[in-house]
């Protein structure tokens, strides 16, 4: 696997209004802090910073109108990078922000032909409705509203969209969900990577097999990472923390594997809270997983062949 570079457009989304923990709004500006631009341009990729996106709409409020306006402008532009070329790396802000940058996804999709799949890395599941969800918090619902669960009025307002199928996701990291969110995974038969799962067979196993689902139709892979995927003991920066998380070596790993399967091309890293992180810790952490993926590694040498699906 030789050196891809690629032209990555970064869009900040310094959104929280789907939490209600506040700090993720200070998310973009701290992985810039971090060096997320230099990082990937040092690496050679072509890196254009769009700077932060500006929501379409009023945004007061945590309630859905808010998120909509985000959704709005995010999709947009999603679809607009992609559609020039561009790799979207567009960094939270808390979860809702991927109503837009999935939908985006899927927009350039429904032109490029390709069948997008999502991967999930994540703590929860971020399946409930309005219905199911404890908190009525937003960020815990993105994918049920994606996949056209009831309850988000006007979010989509679009009568002819077709729904995100559930059989295109793949939730990895799961160690957080709630009942009624249980219920509604079970039944949609989203497809889960959980602890138990990644504690009896570790990371490769897995995820080797989600990316040879994707490598065998030459799919377009968005990968979804939400800081509290990590264990809380590397990345405290993050409203909702769960124990239990991914080690950075599991992460790493993982990083790895997704950079030389060349399937990735659209990426949310999201729920950073500067606000509660220690010393910048988190987003340190963050912009060196994002190296990995995009291509840093320790010797330049080819990945076992065991590690990656093969043809790519
Ligand atoms: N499941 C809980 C809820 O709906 C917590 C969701 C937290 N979500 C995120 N993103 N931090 O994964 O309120
Ligand atoms: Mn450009
Ligand atoms: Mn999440
Ligand atoms: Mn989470």
């Amino acid at each position: 696997v030789g050196l891809r570079t690629h032209r990555i457009a970064v869009i900040g989304a310094p959104i929280e209004v789907g939490t209600s923990e506040l700090g993720a709004v200070m998310g973009p500006a701290a992985l810039r802090t971090a060096g997320l631009v230099r990082v990937l341009r040092d690496l050679g990729h072509a890196v254009e910073d769009l700077g932060d996106a500006v929501p379409d709409g009023p945004a007061e409020g945590r309630g859905l109108p808010a998120v909509a306006a985000w959704t709005r402008a995010l999709a947009r532009q999603v679809e607009a990078a992609l559609g020039d070329g561009h790799l979207p790396l567009v960094a939270g802000g808390d979860h809702s922000l991927s109503l837009g940058t999935v939908e985006g996804a899927m927009r350039h999709c429904a032109v490029s032909g390709r069948r997008l799949f999502v991967l999930w890395l994540d703590a929860h599941a971020d399946f409930n409705t309005p219905e199911t969800s404890p908190s009525g918090n937003l960020h815990g619902m993105p994918l049920a509203a994606l996949c056209g669960e009831p309850g988000f009025a006007d979010l989509f307002p679009d009568p002819g969209r077709v729904p995100l199928d559930p059989a295109q996701i793949h939730l990895f990291g799961l160690r957080s969900i709630d009942a009624g969110e249980r219920a509604l995974v079970g039944a949609r038969r989203v497809g889960v990577t959980d602890m138990r799962e990644i504690d009896e067979f570790g990371v490769v196993a897995p995820l080797r097999r989600i990316l040879e689902r994707v490598a065998a139709t030459d799919g377009h892979l968005h990968v979804s990472f939400d800081v509290d995927f990590l264990d809380p003991g590397i990345a405290p920066g993050v409203g909702t923390t769960v124990p239990g998380g991914a080690t950075f070596r599991e992460a790493h790993l993982i990083m790895e594997m997704l950079h030389d399967s060349g399937l990735v091309r659209s990426l949310d890293v999201v729920e950073l809270n500067p606000f509660l992180d220690e010393r910048g810790r988190s987003a340190r952490v963050l912009v060196e997983l994002v190296a990995s993926l995009f291509g840093r590694r320790i010797l330049d040498r080819p990945a076992p062949a065991a590690a990656v699906p093969s043809g790519s």
